[in-house]
């Protein structure tokens, strides 16, 4: 099975898991549901749920046990999508080729739904009865994790000079973490050892930093029909990108010598590998 064969196989398990999990829209208040529905709904690859099932059946375990931890990741992440959107924040008009939901239901409510889904993604990791899924998931969106990437991201719009070491501080907080973070949760749940969660997040770190780069890069060639979302939308804010640190083709370089790295880290595992490859090799080949 090729990689992207995989994700889309993946990407129905986890949609139609979430689908069960998620309450319907005619529980009351009804308007929160149903916008929690449109947001986890609206699209999205998966990828992060999908690297922790990959990473959870390289291992030896099952998707099925894998669901539970690769639904709740994939619950923050949209979390953190719709609270990126909101006028205090990108500002962005749409997401997924739909509306953003604040645009859709208003502020009050992109707010109040992020803040359900956080709750609920803890819920969901909670079921696989690992505290150490937790404490992971907890770290990678902390202060140290997503929201301490996201803090400097805002922090550093409108600087006249960006360092790459600036914006790999943002860039390994604000999407690497999670990143990392998915496919060490999946490793756990798999049965992995103390080494193997090493290699699993030095894999997860190379890969999240180059899924960020190549965001950056997409954010300047892309299109808005095919990202679903507003391109051009760093240059506007001047944000601190990897274009604008190290320029186009360096960036482009960059993302390929991570992946490499990062498949490298792999090589030294005992396991059959080849799908979590193929998911990094996506990484930067992806158009969308
Ligand atoms: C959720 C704890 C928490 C905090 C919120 C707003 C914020 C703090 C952080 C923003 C983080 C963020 C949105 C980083 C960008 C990551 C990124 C590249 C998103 C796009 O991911 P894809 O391409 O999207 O996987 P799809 O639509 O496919 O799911």
């Amino acid at each position: 099975m090729t990689a992207l064969e995989y994700l889309a196989r993946q990407k129905d398990r986890v949609n139609g898991f979430l689908d069960n999990y998620l309450l319907p829209d005619t529980v009351k208040p009804e308007i929160i549901h149903k916008a929690i529905r449109y947001s986890v709904f609206s699209g999205g690859k998966r990828f992060r749920a999908t690297l922790c099932i990959a990473a959870c059946e390289t291992f030896g375990g099952s998707v099925d046990e894998a669901l539970p931890v690769a639904g709740g990741i994939e619950l923050i992440h949209t979390y953190s999508l719709i609270h990126d959107d909101l006028p205090c924040m990108d500002d962005d008009d749409l997401r997924r080729g739909k509306p953003t939901l604040h645009k859709a239901y208003g502020e009050n409510i992109a707010v109040l739904a992020g803040d359900a889904l956080n709750a609920l993604a803890f819920d969901l990791v909670s079921r696989a009865d690992d505290c150490r899924l937790i404490r992971i998931l907890a770290d990678a969106i902390g202060t140290e994790g997503m929201i301490g990437g996201q803090v400097a991201d805002v922090m550093s719009c409108g600087l006249d000079e960006i360092t790459e070491d600036t914006v790999r501080f943002i860039h390994t907080r604000k999407t690497a973490a999670l990143i990392s973070a998915s496919i060490a949760m999946g490793a756990l749940t798999g049965g992995a050892t103390e080494e193997e969660m090493n290699v699993a997040r030095r894999f997860g770190a190379g890969i999240g930093l180059a899924f960020q780069i190549v965001d950056d890069i997409l954010d300047i060639v892309s299109s808005d029909e095919v990202l679903g979302k507003d391109v051009g939308s760093d240059e506007d804010m001047d944000k601190a990108t990897y274009p604008k640190a190290i320029g186009l083709d360096a960036s482009k370089v960059k993302a390929r010598e991570l992946v490499a790295e990062a498949c490298g880290y792999l090589d030294t595992l005992e396991h059959d590998t080849a799908i979590l490859k193929g998911l990094a090799e996506f990484v930067i080949e992806r158009v969308y």
